[in-house]
């Protein structure tokens, strides 16, 4: 008796164990955990391997480590609606697109498709149960957004082969079923070759992709960027068609125009339509074997969208319905609401297809985005027809976000973006997962950027981080919150060491190396910090010597990685904790030593190096551009999309003191900016020089060799202009 409780205790609390370890992503729709463990014995049936989907049956066999044989007890049965194998179950199968029902008891596993997909995530949704000791379950899943995944879409460096192939198994494992293709620094996808066909070995390297994505039940979709320089006439059309045949030819079968950042003729809406309808008509609707089409509009976020002049009712009204519409959101980066999506179906006049920009960060290279997936209304899964996240020129990395983005689109109710995170990185670096967690929550927000998107950052410990700041001001610290940050710090400095000798996850360790490098010395420098805070307290000159010579040495050694790593004419440079954790180290360096000078009536340089510069603008996308220094050169951060620059309004510079600058060099994208643009400066911010600008081809330029604190670019026109920002440098 009292054995049979003691065992039903056990077996009791092993098996609520089991269950908060076997974690299903993304989160099913329904599951019932029964009691029971099962074992797969050496020899079972397999019922349906001939008829069901042929990806789902090699998946099931590489699970299976026992034999088939007619003889087994076990039987597992597979198979998609209408399948003999399963018509026992049919009526357990959702009916939804990809839908699937999924049961493991005493004696047998049915895996279940409402169609071929739902077949093959059945058979995912094993996989993943299997990574723990089998128990009873039964399961009734399918996903709320229609198409999800990835939208390869940013600027930059395109992801190598390498780097799609794993994506692409990786797109597979988590159910997303889109991979849209379209890296803007793909010259035979945007300008100049979109019209040509792809050399041997990329055209090789496609056919493979597109092969891939099929075995990984992905649609690989193919995206052509036309607008800059496309002439709405008969040729150019019967180019494009003709390049789409040729990607039909290598083995695509989803096609995507897009029109996203360009300006002049290729922004007409009723152009845009037209070229679109006739690829559906004449090219998608006579293949009869090739996706919807989907485009990406010139205004694809609501800030952008000027509804007086009707371009997005215009392509609501004109375009076939069956076409897909790409939205950003209220922003070009933003949250994906309720009333932001309500807003663009009605000019649409069908449910957006979001192209969600995060973690890309292509206007923000300097940082990681590997933070927590939020900000995604959690209601409004049948508002759109598809969800697609861009992400960062580092792959491995934004798979953490990835994740959570097949997570949320699968499941949008029960998505929890802290739990989903911390499943992300425990998928990606099972053995390193620890440390990994410590990296991802101090390497999440993305600093100052012009469009004004910021994320939360090393938030646990933010409070401690306050509290201590406002205390030591006062003069006094609770050394519970010190001993909490020395914690912090010290695993800063081990979780990047660890880390960097990662083996696992080799990829994902070079790509986030250089950040690395920047976490261990800021893990560091935090430690020598406050040890230099303790060395005042005791009043020890020697060791607050030392420990003040040794923080200084660590900022040279961080501005030095910061200007050898990641030099990409951007945003160079590697940062990291940037919100939180190197503030801290910052005001606490600055706070010693000026405390250490008032007791012993030194003047120890309490100074940290930041960039002293910055830039202002009255133009809204202008607005909190990062400034950075290459040795004499102030360089303003370039962006990447067309600039509605208003009559009168400016952008400008302004250092941190009067110099003798020698001149101005930009690069506004336009030919005839000079006609345009005013060159002024100043040394009070009052009375203004103008000076004579001269061009070549896109490049302004101008001599100084005069005393300046302000430089500032005027549209002298009045009208409004659009320009590009992509180089403007003052040169000391
Ligand atoms: C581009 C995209 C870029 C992203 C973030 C769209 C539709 N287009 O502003 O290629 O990666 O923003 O910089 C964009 O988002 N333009």
């Amino acid at each position: 008796m009292r054995i049979g409780i003691v065992f039903f205790i056990v077996s009791f609390f092993s098996v609520c164990g089991l269950r908060a370890q076997t974690m299903i992503y993304p989160v099913p729709q329904e599951v019932k955990w029964g009691r029971q463990m099962v074992e797969i014995p050496a020899t079972f049936q397999l019922s349906g391997e001939t008829t069901a989907d042929a990806m789902a049956v090699n998946l099931l066999k590489s699970l299976l480590k026992g034999e088939k044989s007619k003889a087994g007890k076990f039987i597992i049965y597979i198979g998609k609606r209408g399948d003999k194998a399963v018509r026992k179950y049919v009526a357990n199968i959702p009916q939804h697109p990809e839908g699937y029902y999924l049961s493991v008891t005493k004696d047998r596993i049915v895996l279940a498709g409402n169609d071929e997909r739902g077949t093959y995530y059945a058979v995912q949704t094993l996989r993943q149960l299997l990574q723990n000791p089998l128990l009873e379950v039964e399961i009734k899943d399918y996903p709320v957004v229609r198409f999800r995944g990835v939208v390869e879409g940013f600027y930059g460096t395109p992801w190598s082969h390498e780097a799609r192939l794993r994506q692409l198994a990786f797109y597979g494992e988590n159910k997303m079923n889109t991979y849209i293709y379209g890296p803007k620094d793909d010259p035979y996808h945007s300008c100049p070759n979109w019209r040509k066909p792809y050399p041997e070995k990329e055209a090789e390297q496609i056919r493979e992709l597109a092969e891939i994505a099929r075995q990984n039940a992905v649609d690989f979709v193919w995206a052509i960027h036309p607008g800059q320089d496309i002439k709405w006439n008969e040729e150019d059309r019967n180019l494009l068609l003709a390049k789409f045949e040729s990607m039909y030819q290598l083995g695509v079968r989803a096609f995507a125009v897009f029109f996203d950042d360009i300006s002049g003729e290729g922004t007409n809406p009723e152009r845009q339509a037209d070229l679109l309808n006739d690829i559906d008509n004449h090219f998608v609707k006579v293949k009869g074997d090739v996706t919807p089409l989907i485009m990406c509009p010139t205004e694809y976020n609501k800030s952008w969208s000027n509804p007086a002049k009707g371009y997005l009712t215009t392509l609501g009204k004109k375009l076939n319905p069956g076409i897909q519409i790409m939205w950003t959101g209220d922003r070009v980066i933003s949250d994906i609401t309720e009333a932001g999506l309500a807003w663009v179906n009605e000019k649409i006049d069908r449910p957006a297809y979001v192209w969600w920009n995060f973690p890309v960060s292509d206007y923000v290279r300097d940082h990681l985005l590997m933070g927590a997936v939020y900000g995604l209304d959690t209601h409004i899964g049948k508002e759109m027809s598809g969800f697609v996240t861009n992400p960062m020129e580092h792959a491995e990395a934004s798979k953490i976000a990835i994740f959570s983005v097949a997570d949320y689109t699968w499941n949008p109710e029960k998505y929890d973006p802290q739990t989903s995170w911390i499943a992300a990185v425990r998928n990606v670096l099972p053995g390193d997962a620890e440390s990994l967690q410590v990296f991802v929550k101090h390497n999440s927000d993305l600093g100052p950027n012009g469009h004004g998107y910021r994320r939360e950052e090393s938030v646990e410990i933010t409070p401690a981080v306050e509290r201590f700041l406002m205390d030591y001001r006062r003069g006094q610290w609770s050394s519970e919150d010190y001993l909490m940050l020395m914690n912090e710090y010290a695993r800063i400095a081990e979780a990047a060491d660890i880390l960097s000798m990662n083996q696992e996850n080799k990829p994902l360790i070079e790509e986030i190396r250089p950040w690395l490098i920047q976490f261990k010395n800021m893990g560091l420098s935090g430690m020598e910090v406050l040890a230099m805070l303790q060395a005042v307290d005791a009043d020890d000159y020697g060791l607050f010597m030392r420990k003040y010579r040794h923080v200084k040495a660590l900022q040279q050694e961080s501005f030095l990685i910061d200007q050898t790593y990641n030099q990409n004419p951007y945003q160079p440079g590697v940062k990291t904790g940037s919100k939180v954790m190197r503030p801290l180290i910052d005001s606490l360096f600055v706070l010693a030593t000026e405390r250490y000078n008032r007791m012993h009536g030194e003047h120890l340089d309490s100074k940290v190096f930041t960039s002293p510069h910055r830039s202002y603008s009255t133009v809204a996308q202008f607005k909190s551009l990062p400034v950075s220094v290459k040795t004499n050169r102030v360089v303003v951060s370039p962006m990447l999309e067309v600039v509605k620059w208003g009559a009168g309004e400016y952008l400008g510079v302004e250092l941190d003191k009067s110099y003798v600058a020698k001149g101005v060099e930009a690069d506004f994208g336009v030919k005839e900016s000079a006609t345009w643009l005013q060159l002024e400066t100043s040394v009070d911010g009052k009375s203004w020089t103008q000076i004579p600008l001269s061009q070549q081809g896109n490049q302004v330029k101008a001599e100084l060799d005069a005393e300046v604190r302000f430089v500032r670019v005027v549209n002298k026109s009045d009208k409004e202009q659009e320009a590009y920002l992509r180089k403007f440098v003052v040169v000391l």
